[in-house]
């Protein structure tokens, strides 16, 4: 009899031991390599910073009120046919109204923060510090007051793409170097009205959209279609102006305010298609090099472009007949003003690539980015797909990029300033793929943190609620909150995974799931019940 009960008792334990280490793949038709994609069970280091994010542009609406000076994409949505169904941000969420609302949807999430941006042209109607909109000071004032009432700390962009137009037509925008000293008097200004309450500051967002979208493609405002050129001047005036913020705050402010400052910059993670092959991965690290390298190698490194892109720029426009690379140079004084002006990395990151080598350079006119890059990349066909044609969900890629920046940049302290997944303009609140994504993706971040030790503090969702998706109009919903934009009070609705979310942070990560802890208390009870037979039988 004894002996039965032992045996009963080990089937038991054996079965609870071997259901809870049964691998639990998100999307198991796709990735579901056990070693890779298995659901890691873990919580996040203490004091993880759990946010979600929006823009200024994509949610406050109210373009032309209070003194608000328009920017270049009121005019580049106004202008029409540049944006699905000729859609602006005249409304938006009308955010600038229902800011209270929004508040409260993220103390519903249990959010600790919340990322937003500033827009220059409400504070700055024509972009200079002659004409400051106090209306526009007070609304910035009024948000962040509400989110410290309701114990929410602000995490602020200075600039997520909506430049004051009086700056593009007096002098080329992000074309000029003016540019430089205007973003400094406006940066100031803001640590200055704002930086007793906001600890984190953030200057661009996404500086490679800017460059490339707005200057090379031109499908983004201001629409300037100069490829292999401007993009790099932008890039250029884009960086000095980041380090003059930066000194800024460190000269003017660090002290009394004790915040910090970094930058956003967006990537796919490119895998190398065949990691033993060595061309396949210095193929993936040139593409990383020209998507983050571009930006990041100056700022957290040594205030010079990556050797990658300055002998790859240098030796094509050599051969496309330039004086000189297209590459612009930093002056020995310039590089040691802009190196390491980053007090930590914000990555945006939503899809990843397979990258092999080029067999040859592109050597052809016009140049262009793409060209001086040269990196066959391509996304496979079964990948899960989304809301926009870009974003194919690779969760693994989240853990692969996040290693890469800590090893690139030294351990350097580093947010997911956003992630996340679109859906198409339907009305739905049971939003499953959107929950398999932050699922999914979230748990690669732990990975990334608990198992390769990446200096990873926190993590923003894109987004806090439906919002104007630039290009895509409002065909294309990120939010975590549904937004009726046919209704004039943009009512919002909390969909499914503003559930999950909420419950992700207030656990802190992924504590051992419910189907476990149902076996083992399953386990628990039959042994209860086994026992009380034996007894009786005895
Ligand atoms: C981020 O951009 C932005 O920071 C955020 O504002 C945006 O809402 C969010 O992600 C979702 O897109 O097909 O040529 O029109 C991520 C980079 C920029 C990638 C726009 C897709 C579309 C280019 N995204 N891009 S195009």
């Amino acid at each position: 009899m004894a002996s039965l009960l032992a045996k009963t008792l080990c089937f038991i334990l054996l079965l609870a031991v071997s259901s809870a280490s049964d691998p639990e793949f998100v999307y198991d038709d796709v990735f579901n390599d056990p070693e890779r994609d298995a659901l890691y069970y873990d919580t996040f280091p203490e004091g993880f910073i759990w946010s979600s994010a929006t823009s200024a542009y994509q949610i406050e609406g109210a373009w032309n009120e209070d003194g608000k000076g328009p920017s270049i994409w009121d005019t580049w949505t106004h202008e029409g046919g540049n944006v699905h169904n000729d859609e602006t941000g005249d409304v938006a969420c009308d955010s600038y109204h229902k800011y209270k609302e929004d508040v409260a949807m993220m103390k519903n999430l249990g959010l600790k923060y919340y990322r937003f941006s500033i827009a220059w042209s409400r504070v700055l109607p024509n972009g200079t510090i002659d004409n400051i909109n106090e209306l526009g000071i007070q609304y910035y004032n009024n948000l962040i007051d509400e989110l410290i009432a309701n114990g929410i700390q602000p995490m602020v962009t200075l600039y997520h793409w909506d430049l004051p137009q009086a700056l593009h037509d007096s002098y080329g925008g992000w074309m000029s170097e003016d540019i430089v000293e205007d973003f400094a008097n406006y940066a100031s200004l803001c640590f200055e009205r704002f930086g007793d309450r906001v600890k984190f500051w953030l200057t661009f967002n996404e500086p490679w959209i800017i460059s490339l979208l707005g200057y090379e493609s031109g499908v983004f405002a201001p629409g300037v279609q100069e490829s292999g050129t401007t993009p790099y001047i932008v890039t250029h005036n884009l960086i000095k102006s980041h380090a003059r913020a930066w000194h800024i705050y460190d000269e003017e402010y660090r002290s009394t305010q004790e915040g910090e400052v970094g930058i956003t910059l967006n990537s796919d993670w490119n895998e190398p298609h065949n990691r033993s092959n060595p061309d396949h991965v210095a193929a993936s690290d040139q593409a990383m090099q020209f998507n983050l390298g571009w930006f990041a190698h100056p700022i957290y490194k040594n205030g010079d472009y990556p050797e990658i892109m300055k002998t790859r720029i240098a030796n094509i426009s050599a051969q496309q007949g330039y004086p000189k690379s297209r590459l612009p140079e930093f002056t020995e004084e310039e590089k040691a003003y802009i190196a390491k002006t980053g007090d930590f990395f914000g990555l945006n990151h939503y899809s990843s690539n397979y990258v092999v080598n080029a067999d040859s350079v592109d050597y052809s006119t016009p140049p262009s980015w793409g060209k001086d890059a040269n990196i066959p990349t391509w996304k496979e066909e079964e990948w899960p797909s989304s809301g926009s044609d870009w974003l194919k969900p690779v969760p693994w890629g989240i853990r692969q990029i996040l290693i890469w920046i800590d090893k690139e940049y030294d351990g350097i302290e580093s947010y997911v300033t956003e992630n996340g997944v679109s859906t198409k303009d339907v009305f739905e609140l049971n939003d499953e793929s959107r929950i398999k994504f932050y699922k999914s993706y979230i748990n690669e971040v732990l990975k990334a943190v608990k198992i390769d030790g990446a200096n990873c503090r926190g993590y923003a969702a894109w987004s806090l609620m439906d919002n104007f998706e630039w290009g895509a109009g409002y065909s294309e919903r990120f939010g975590m909150h549904y937004v009726d934009f046919t209704d004039d009070d943009r009512p919002r609705q909390p969909k499914n995974s503003a559930l999950f979310y909420s419950s992700l942070v207030k656990d802190n990560g992924y504590v051992v799931g419910s189907s476990c802890v149902a076996v083992i208390s399953t386990s628990l009870l039959l042994l209860t019940l086994f026992s009380s037979l034996f007894r009786s039988l005895c």
